[in-house]
């Protein structure tokens, strides 16, 4: 196998890294495993610098000093399902449960909107609600509206449903759909959302392409991954054909479960952001606000993401999904606060037309309706 170095020279000449490949680039992050054990901290610590540097370069390549920022809106945070890593979960009785009016979307959605943000994401968790009539079709109406009122692109966070739902969300407007498998070992999964199917899951995905939606795929790092995970995971998140790729902490707190055998180690979300980059270089990899507020931003970005995520605006009562409150009320999920940081790393937020133009770029890519190759990503028959 390759040494770092080498691997990263490939991916800079334009190769992918073999699945071995990847998981000593994982291997990073992990301490006590791969290369830190081995070769010891100082040698670690410059292998990653290595690795932070080339994803930079890589993303440079691809998106300039260009950056986009989405605006996060967390519909309802009612949930008929008990993921062991979140505080949302159904038994968990201290979290805040709300489910916002279409008004208060649609005033929110104008906030962000005029801020200068990209895309808003509109992120449900599984609210029962939303499961029986007219659940669904309440959703694709307020899309809709949250389209024609802000203008902008949408993504849409629901978590699973059925494919008449996507596409339904798909007419009204969204660009987007996020649904993250957490892992793509179906053990870990299992473990992590007890009760739920990984098979559903990821159909749900495969639905979502095939009715002309974007996706976007995310892995949970420090919730028991192994290396051998992490690389299946990105060969997982290749074969989607997914879009946007995230990588985050697991962030324990009071009434997760996993909080008491599992503690954050931050480097391996940052290993595992450059490691997406070197897999994945023309794609979007977000640096998200909601796993350490602002001051957790720039080492994101420095790791090689292109996109901020989780933007959100004071004063509406709105919550994050992995940290509910932090920097949300002092306003510093904001754009001008996100741009501060950005000047510092080098980095601008780009313009309107320069994400619509990428958007438009990517449909292009994207194999057409009723296609052989589209029936086959779609997991169906022509
Ligand atoms: C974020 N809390 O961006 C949001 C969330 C859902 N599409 C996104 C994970 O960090
Ligand atoms: Fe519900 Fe999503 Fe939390 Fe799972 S991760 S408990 S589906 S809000």
């Amino acid at each position: 196998m390759r040494p770092i170095a080498a691997i990263l020279e490939n991916a800079l000449q334009g190769g992918r890294p073999s699945a071995r490949e990847l998981e000593r680039v994982f291997a990073l992050g992990q301490a006590g495993g791969g290369s830190r054990a081995q070769q010891g901290e100082a040698e670690g610590a410059a292998q990653r610098e290595e690795l932070f540097r080339a994803a930079r370069e890589l993303r440079r390549r691809h998106f300039g000093d260009r950056v986009f920022l989405y605006g996060f809106l967390y519909l309802s945070t009612f949930c008929r399902n008990d993921c062991r890593f979140c505080w949302y979960r159904r038994s968990n009785p201290d979290c805040r449960r709300y489910r916002k009016s279409e008004e208060e979307v649609l005033e929110a959605s104008a906030r962000l909107a005029a801020s200068g943000v990209h895309l808003l994401d509109l992120t449900l968790s599984e609210d029962p609600l939303l499961r029986t009539p007219p659940g669904l079709e309440t959703l694709a109406r307020l899309t809709a509206r949250v389209k024609q009122t802000s203008g902008l692109p949408l993504m849409l966070s629901p978590g699973v449903v059925p494919a008449s739902a996507l596409r339904a969300l798909k007419g009204a407007g969204a660009d987007w759909y996020a649904c993250y498998q957490e892992t793509h070992s179906r053990r870990l999964f299992r473990r992590l959302r007890p009760g739920q199917s990984y098979a559903a899951r990821m159909r749900a995905k495969r639905a979502a392409r095939a009715a002309g939606l974007l996706l976007e795929e995310g892995i949970l790092c420090g919730v028991g991954e192994g290396l051998h995970d992490l690389a299946r995971s990105a060969r997982a998140m290749e074969s989607l054909g997914a879009e946007q790729v995230r990588a985050m902490s697991f962030v324990p707190r009071p009434g997760i479960p996993l909080a008491e055998r599992h503690r954050g180690d931050p480097q391996r979300e940052l290993i595992a952001i450059a490691a997406l980059r070197l897999t994945f270089p023309d794609r979007l990899i977000p640096a998200s606000l909601d796993v350490d507020g602002l001051a957790g931003l720039q080492r994101r970005l420095a790791a090689g993401a292109n996109v901020v995520t989780s933007l959100i605006p004071p004063g509406q009562g709105l919550a994050g999904v992995a940290q509910s409150e932090l920097d949300i009320e002092e306003g510093r999920r904001s754009v001008a606060e996100v741009q501060e940081v950005l000047a510092r790393c080098g980095l601008a937020p780009a313009s309107r037309a320069q994400y619509s133009e990428w958007l438009r770029m990517r449909a292009r890519q994207e194999p057409r309706a009723g296609s052989p190759q589209r029936a086959a990503a779609a997991g169906g028959r022509p």
